[in-house]
């Protein structure tokens, strides 16, 4: 979909914590060079040879055959040839940031890692969103579990947490991670279908491997459609040892809380999106900081005593599978993070960063959770194909900023001049210029001491065996809607298997979740409902919901506003002004493009009702003035808001088109009025902060029947 880029002036989310970004960040000096390698007025070859012509290749004549002494052709050629790499095995549709994170101390009593112990301690990181199986250019929308890694660029060395919006994962052992992956990719004969799991095998995976059970129900609830990166959460999901100074330890789980909320799409506007504008959510994120208005995530710990056991509560938390509810361990704030600058190349930057779990530094130490131990392995060996050698620490965006000196040499796409002749250690050699190894108490990878013993074996501690416990706990958490919306997905991904067989068996899975998941999934799907024995001591664990009952923030949020020539602006302008005061957006849209003017107002028309379709908006408004806009594309616009269950609104002569497309203007979540007043106003911010009309649901249920 054709997007104007917002207006520079929206101001920042009026949020303390909003950060201008720096003029020059220290990750912006830290590209220096790279942007370096640009320079000079004339167009030049890469050996810095002025190039007179780029548009025609030296030939024999005019018409004549090119000739193989042209080396400018051929350095364009080849370069050019040569311009991609291999994508990501996984995650690799991408869109990333850069921001800042600025610690509270709280995690002082817990961790000696000073980024997160030092009140006011600021750390750049760059942060890299993705979806998990389809390929570089498919759709963002689509139902799947969202990366969510960041890279701090601490004063000691950099610390990445590679989390994902979801807080458990589908296997508890790494070496099955092929597998899952395997299985959730397009088929292999005919490569088909993309980004989703709405296939057979899929399912025929997780069908017969039900300690995924519990990440399947994450996967098909809301939490798989995010309506943005700004909405979601991100969990380290893997236990952490965290030492502090005093080199006592405790086990912690870490939590990414937006402050705009947890919020999603509906399934249609999601799929609706993923066809209008696949890139919905990187769009909505680069526009947002490029107007100001930018993304913050708070930090939070679940900490936990450590144990010789590992558990607590009952829960092993070595097993990936299983959260701890936040109301047996709150979450408790550390620090905020606040992205605030776009990267100044895709490439350079989101497709050349390279994440690694084993990127950790003193104060933050991994556990022997078995999925966790296999992704230790795993992050530097597929860099090493992806980015094409073992010196891709080298580039910009990994660059730490924390000193380096190693003794690591060569190796192809080498970059840097190395001095002296003994890059080895014990030396006598090198002089004040070789590196040193570091004093006890700042060396990094000194673990505190664990005794490890046991039989070399290939087995599970006995407790990993539950694999439904926690999936009926996500299921019973729930609000009615939420649930309905977990029993159209799986309906719909079941929908879509050819095999009866894999069909039955997840019913069968189901029937030990919840039997009236089961039952109303095997209805939709016209197969009777098994019986099983899921787990009756369940307590629902209510921070699982996602469902507001007070408005809260509306940053981010996009509001369109239905106008045409002789509408309104006067009312628009108030709307805007509120609604931009608060990090939102309004956008006019319009019969045509050009610009709206009354007196001495006007209002740039930014979307046109052939550009643009109703999943680029939160709420749809029609303005005084713009009631008589006849055109089936506004009737569709507005009926598909109403139907996502929308704020739409309308004030004067607008309310006819709400009519017109046969909208019911007494339903729940339309917003009348003769004109717009600070009260009006008040009661869209209000709604819009509510994020759906969900009170408006069975309405639209009970007439698609
Ligand atoms: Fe990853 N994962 N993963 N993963 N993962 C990769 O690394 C892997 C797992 C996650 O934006 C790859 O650089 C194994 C859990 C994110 O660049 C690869 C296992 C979680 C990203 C890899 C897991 C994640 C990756 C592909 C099981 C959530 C994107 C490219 C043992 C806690 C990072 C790359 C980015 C990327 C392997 C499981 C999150 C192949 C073997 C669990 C967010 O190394």
């Amino acid at each position: 979909m054709a997007s104007k880029r917002p207006r520079k002036s929206v101001p920042a989310v009026a949020s303390p914590a909003a950060m201008e970004p720096a003029e020059t960040s220290p990750v912006a000096e830290a590209l220096a060079p790279a942007q370096g390698l640009q320079s000079g007025e004339a167009l030049t070859t890469a050996q810095g040879l002025r190039l007179r012509d780029t548009d025609h290749s030296l030939k024999a004549g005019p018409r004549g055959p090119s000739l193989l002494e042209d080396f400018h052709l051929r350095e364009k050629i080849t370069h050019f040839d040569h311009e991609r790499i291999p994508e990501r095995v996984v995650h690799a549709r991408g869109a990333a940031a850069h921001g800042l994170f600025r610690a509270y101390g709280s995690a002082a009593s817990v961790t000696k890692a000073p980024f997160l112990a030092e009140e006011g301690r600021e750390t750049p990181v760059f942060v890299r969103f993705s979806t998990v199986l389809g390929s570089r250019g498919s759709a963002d929308t689509v139902r799947d579990v969202r990366g969510f890694a960041v890279k701090f660029y601490t004063a000691e060395g950099n610390f990445d947490l590679v989390g994902n919006n979801m807080p458990v994962f589908f296997i508890q052992d790494g070496i099955k991670f092929p597998d899952i992956i395997h299985a959730g990719k397009p088929h292999p004969d005919r490569e088909i279908p993309q980004a989703q799991t709405a296939h057979d095998t899929f399912w025929d995976f997780v069908s017969l491997h039900t300690e995924a059970t519990h990440h399947v129900m994450w996967a098909m609830s809301d939490r798989g459609i995010p309506r943005s990166f700004r909405t979601m959460e991100g969990f380290g999901v893997h236990t952490f040892r965290l030492v502090n100074s005093a080199g006592e330890s405790s086990l912690a789980k870490f939590h990414w809380k937006p402050t705009a909320g947890v919020h999603s799409l509906v399934w249609e506007e999601a799929q609706l999106a993923a066809g209008t504008d696949p890139d919905f959510h990187r769009r909505d994120m680069a526009d947002a900081i490029d107007a100001g208005a930018f993304i913050e995530y708070e930090l939070g710990i679940q900490v936990m005593a450590d144990s010789d056991d590992e558990t607590f509560e009952g829960i092993d938390l070595l097993d990936p599978t299983k959260i701890v509810p936040e109301e047996l361990a709150p979450v408790q704030p550390v620090g905020m993070l606040t992205l605030n600058r776009n990267p100044d190349n895709f490439f350079a930057e989101t497709e050349q960063v390279a994440f690694h779990t084993g990127n950790l530094v003193p104060g933050i130490e991994v556990t022997n959770d078995p999925l966790m131990q296999a992704r230790l392995f795993s992050y530097l060996d597929t860099q090493l194909t992806r980015l094409g050698g073992p010196n891709f620490t080298q580039l910009p965006i990994n660059r730490p900023h924390a000193p380096v000196n190693d003794n690591l040499r060569d190796g192809m796409h080498q970059t840097a001049v190395h001095r002296g002749v003994a890059p080895y250690l014990p030396n006598s050699l090198a002089g004040d210029e070789g590196p040193v190894p570091a004093e006890e108490t700042r060396g990094g990878y000194v673990q505190i001491p664990r005794l490890v013993e046991g039989e070399k074996v290939r087995a599970n501690p006995v407790s990993f065996d539950d694999h439904f416990s926690q999936a009926t706990m996500f299921y019973v958490s729930m609000s009615p809607i939420e649930k309905a919306h977990l029993i159209e997905a799986f309906t719909f991904e079941l929908g879509k298997c050819y095999e009866k067989q894999i069909r039955e068996r997840t019913l069968g899975v189901l029937a030990n979740v919840d039997a009236d998941l089961c039952a109303q999934v095997a209805a939709g799907l016209g197969l009777p409902a098994p019986k099983g024995k899921p787990a009756t001591d369940v307590r629902p664990s209510p921070a699982l919901s996602q469902i507001v009952a007070v408005p809260g923030p509306i940053a981010g949020r996009v509001l369109g506003v239905v106008a045409g020539p002789g509408a309104d602006l006067a009312g628009i302008g108030k709307i805007r002004k509120a609604f931009e005061a608060r990090g939102a957006f309004v956008r006019v849209i319009a019969a045509a493009g050009g610009v709206l003017r009354k007196g001495a107002r006007s209002e740039i028309i930014e979307r046109t009702l052939l550009t643009t379709r109703s999943i680029e908006y939160d709420a749809v408004l029609v303005a005084d003035g713009a009631g008589s806009l006849a055109d089936l594309r506004l009737s569709v616009l507005l009926e598909e808001a109403f139907r996502h269950a929308k704020v739409l609104g309308a004030w004067g002569d607008g309310k006819q088109a709400l009519r017109a497309a046969g909208i019911d203007t007494k339903a729940p979540g339309i917003l009348l009025d003769d004109a717009v007043v600070a009260a009006y106003t008040k009661r869209l911010i209000d709604a819009v902060g509510l994020h759906r009309v969900w009170d408006r649901v069975p309405l639209v249920t009970a007439r698609s029947g």
